[in-house]
């Protein structure tokens, strides 16, 4: 062992200076004045909130990391297959209520701080969101690191480390502006790897030449080096020891063979210039959710990460000494979308150029390595990179790529020989001017397994995008493995009250490592106590919501009303449109009351949040009617808190934990078949929010779970999108809803601000052909919607869904996901950590 090579003595002295984890409250005390004094050079007389925060943090620290060593010295010596979650992605939030909680101990600290003169809520909302990512992948990504760690499965998460995570957004004058989010002032969550580096080659050329023995060998030369160094962020899972990692790759300029020269000329100025560009690579997070641009920097990004990732991976497979053919027995790769494609061709690159491995064996061993996770159908979201592209930057891996898609086209051409049209449909290589790479072909055509993300998008992907494929490989290659949410940070963190509620009716909280136990809680439905408390929790969460709005707009709002609350990116698919169009048919309603009438009426505040990318003009004009259209109702003496619109601004993870307990109603309202599961859905709905929501992704199967009574669904079906859009388009008599119309007419009289703003956002759908169904289920939006303000007058029956459907919510856990996931596509088992003294 590795042990037995360090000489006795050397042992016992790091035996006897080993560090230890803090134990006691004064134990605790004494670490966290230690770090503010010592480690951030403050004292008693200049430590505010940001400094404590400091300490605190400084303090889990150094008690996760001594669990982050001994996980990682056991999966070396261990040695078992392990899982690479490649995301370009993580969107990770705060790390230190999360290390808190899974660390223990969160209670003796807080006493601790208190007796040190600060209080925990205020210390942990001093950190800044790891916002390294868009949206819904970004997050399924962090919540499955959650439950790989959680469910001791030995897991890496590899990413870049961008120096600018998505934009911080502020509202001026009812428009987004975008203002960049540096992040990394104080971060105590990373460790720098400056032994950990690896030089990633561009551009160049490929020289072929033979060999004595007659073999064909490729050299890529010359172009350019960028060094890629290791930052790692401990991954510490819940109840257990198990702490992995997640290591973020940053660049700079290589000081290997291609630069010395500059510096030897005297170049300085240039050696700096070099430098800059280097750093560049991960400077920044491309911020567009679905929406593919085909820049160069964002390729070299994907190369970049993919290639310093692989490197790592192979040098970990090659110190077991194992043969080639074992790679696949000891990795699996995930790929999350298409954004880490290139990592495919690099592995071929690696085997073939620098192992010397046959073909065939080394594509073997690549299939059988990487899994491919699709997340979207929509046309514009599905990656192509432009062939001159690639050849300028990536020379090998483009002929890597026609050499894997000539094998290919002779695999079909034997197979399906009468379909000759089957070559150019499935052909990685898109015969347009320029020619292009389709990037999920490649990814389905050099992995094992292929998978979307809910039932229905995972139906999808087999009967449009990928249908030739399913011919070609069989439905086996294509499965399903329907999204979750991790119930540690989406309940017990945002909702303790909640979780502690269900902890004392379940005798603990083992519901937190199984999900499925909250059916448990549907005996208490009708337990008055049990009822009075949830709806108390509820309450609470509303009102705590209603502060946060007062503090960050200015705006009162009644917790008393309907919270009705759509936060998510903004996007034409999701169609906040929808909403605040209806929103505005509601006010125009409200309007034509009588005084009388309108005390009938139930209060309602709207609340929405979300980022448009910054290049998307129709969804920043989205922004801005939601909140011209609040400036409107909400200074309307004759509204009052009939009807409230809150644009909630920087809609990040860390607001999603006070949002999400918060709503009565949450709005999933995307064209049936656009929206591949949705994630938020599951949050709202588990902290005892109802949805109103389109027949799509993840919404089918929430409604599979808890009963259709206790959902409100809507719209047309994904089956009848294509007929109506074709309708619009060619038939004569497609007219706008009346309802819709009318909405239009007063946004066209100018009743939210100038009218000409928002007639792009009208004429899409009046003129271009309402590709998004806005008008065609609008009418039905409406009903639904008075529905919920029935339904939601009878607050016992209303209070009885809720429970109903947070004790049905066991199933989408991320959890069942990584199980899923190891079972069916990586074959990984976990490693527990052994039992330490009755823990
Ligand atoms: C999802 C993306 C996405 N699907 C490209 N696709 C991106 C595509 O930077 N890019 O180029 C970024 C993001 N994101 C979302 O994934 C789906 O829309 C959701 O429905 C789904 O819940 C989520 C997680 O699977
Ligand atoms: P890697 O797989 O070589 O990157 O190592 C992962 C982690 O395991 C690092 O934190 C190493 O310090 C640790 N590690 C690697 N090899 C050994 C070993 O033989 N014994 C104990 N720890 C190791």
């Amino acid at each position: 062992s590795v042990e037995a090579s360090i000489p006795e003595g050397q042992r016992a002295a790091w035996k006897k200076f080993s560090a230890t984890e803090f134990k006691t409250k004064d134990e605790f005390e004494s670490e966290v004045v230690k770090h503010i004094e010592t480690t951030l050079a403050r004292s008693l007389f200049n430590c505010d909130e940001a400094a404590a925060y400091g300490g605190v943090a400084l303090a889990f620290r150094d008690r996760l990391v001594i669990e982050w060593n001994r996980t990682q010295q056991r999966q070396s010596s261990a040695d078992p297959k392990r899982v690479y979650y490649l995301s370009l992605e993580f969107l990770m939030g705060r790390a230190l209520d999360n290390a808190m909680l899974n660390v223990g101990m969160k209670d003796v600290a807080k006493e601790g701080l208190g007796e040190l003169g600060f209080r925990m809520e205020d210390v942990i909302s001093q950190e800044r969101d790891a916002a390294l990512g868009n949206g819904g992948l970004g997050r399924l990504a962090a919540c499955f690191l959650d439950s790989l760690a959680t469910l001791n499965y030995p897991a890496w998460g590899y990413a870049l480390r961008y120096k600018y995570g998505i934009f911080k957004q502020e509202i001026v004058d009812g428009y987004q502006v975008e203002v960049p989010d540096y992040w990394l002032d104080f971060n105590p969550w990373e460790f720098p790897r400056h032994d950990v580096t690896v030089d990633v080659q561009f551009y160049g050329h490929v020289r072929k030449y033979m060999d004595e023995s007659g073999k064909q060998i490729s050299v890529w030369e010359d172009g350019e080096l960028v060094t890629a160094v290791a930052y790692d962020a401990p991954i510490p899972g819940f109840g257990t020891r198990t702490t992995n990692n997640l290591r973020l790759w940053s660049s700079k300029a290589s000081h290997g063979e291609f630069d010395f020269t500059k510096f030897n000329s005297g170049e300085y100025e240039a050696s700096v210039a070099e430098q800059q560009r280097a750093e560049t690579i991960s400077a920044v997070l491309y911020p567009n959710d679905s929406l593919e641009r085909g820049k160069e920097l964002r390729l070299k990004q994907q190369y970049f990460w993919c290639a310093a990732s692989l490197f790592d991976i192979v040098r970990r497979f090659k110190k077991s000494r194992k043969a080639w053919k074992e790679f696949p027995n000891q990795v699996a790769i995930q790929l999350n979308d298409t954004h880490p494609t290139l990592a495919i061709p690099e592995l071929m690159r690696i085997l073939l150029d620098q192992e010397g491995l046959e073909w065939d064996e080394a594509w073997s061993i690549v299939q059988k390595t990487f899994g491919y996770t699709n997340h979207t159908v929509l046309p514009e979201a599905l990656e192509k990179w432009s062939v001159p592209l690639v050849q300028h930057l990536l020379p090998r891996h483009l002929q890597i790529i026609y050499d894997i898609n000539l094998n290919f086209m002779h695999y079909v051409e034997r197979n399906f020989p009468k379909d000759r049209e089957m070559l150019g449909r499935v052909s990685i290589i898109e015969e347009s001017t320029p020619k292009m790479v389709r990037m999920a072909y490649l990814a389905v055509i050099g992995s094992h397994k292929v998978n979307g993300v809910a039932e229905l998008h995972s139906d999808l992907i087999k009967t449009t995008i990928f249908k030739d494929f399913v011919k070609i490989y069989g439905p086996d290659k294509f499965t399903n493995v329907t999204n979750g949410i991790t119930p540690r940070r989406w309940l017990h963190q945002a909702n303790p009250r909640l979780s502690e509620l269900i902890a004392s009716k379940l005798g603990g909280y083992d519901f937190l490592r199984d999900l499925t136990l909250l059916h448990k809680i549907e005996a208490y439905v009708d337990d008055k106590e049990f009822r009075k408390e949830f709806q108390e929790i509820k309450y609470a969460n509303k009102v705590r919501l209603a502060k946060y709005t007062k503090e960050a707009h200015g705006i009162s709002v009644n917790p008393s009303s309907l919270f009705d609350i759509q936060v998510k990116r903004i996007h034409e698919y999701k169609r906040q449109q929808l909403n605040i169009f209806g929103v505005i048919y509601r006010y125009l309603e409200l309007k034509d009351m009588s005084p009388e009438e309108r005390k009938k009426v139930q209060p309602r505040v709207s609340f929405f949040g979300g980022k448009a990318a910054p290049g998307y003009w129709m969804a920043k004009t989205i922004i801005h009617l939601i909140n011209q259209v609040g400036a409107v109702v909400n200074n309307d003496k004759d509204i009052g808190d009939l009807l409230k619109v809150v644009f909630l601004e920087d809609y990040n993870v860390s607001k999603a934990e006070i949002i999400c307990p918060a709503s009565d109603i949450s709005e999933h309202i995307s064209t049936a078949g656009t929206e591949a599961s949705g994630t938020s859905n599951m949050k709202f709905v588990l902290n005892g929010g109802l949805v109103i929501g389109t027949c799509d992704g993840a919404n089918i199967e929430i409604t599979r779970e808890i009963g259709e009574d206790n959902i409100f669904l809507f719209g047309n079906l994904s089956e009848d999108v294509e007929d109506l859009r074709h309708a619009h388009t060619y038939s004569g008599d497609f007219a706008i809803d009346p309802k819709l119309e009318r909405v239009f007419a007063v946004i066209r009289a100018g009743r939210f601000g100038d009218a000409a703003q928002f007639s792009a956002l009208v004429n899409s759908i009046v003129e271009h052909g309402d590709y998004y169904l806005v008008s065609d289920d609008f009418a039905s939006y409406i009903d639904t919607q008075k529905l919920i303000d029935a339904a939601y007058k009878d607050q016992e029956a209303w209070l009885t869904k809720t429970i109903t459907s947070v004790s049905r919510m066991g199933f989408f856990s991320s959890d069942r996901c990584i199980d899923e996931y190891a079972e069916m596509i990586w074959n990984v088992e976990p490693l527990a950590p052994p039992k330490q003294n009755g823990a």
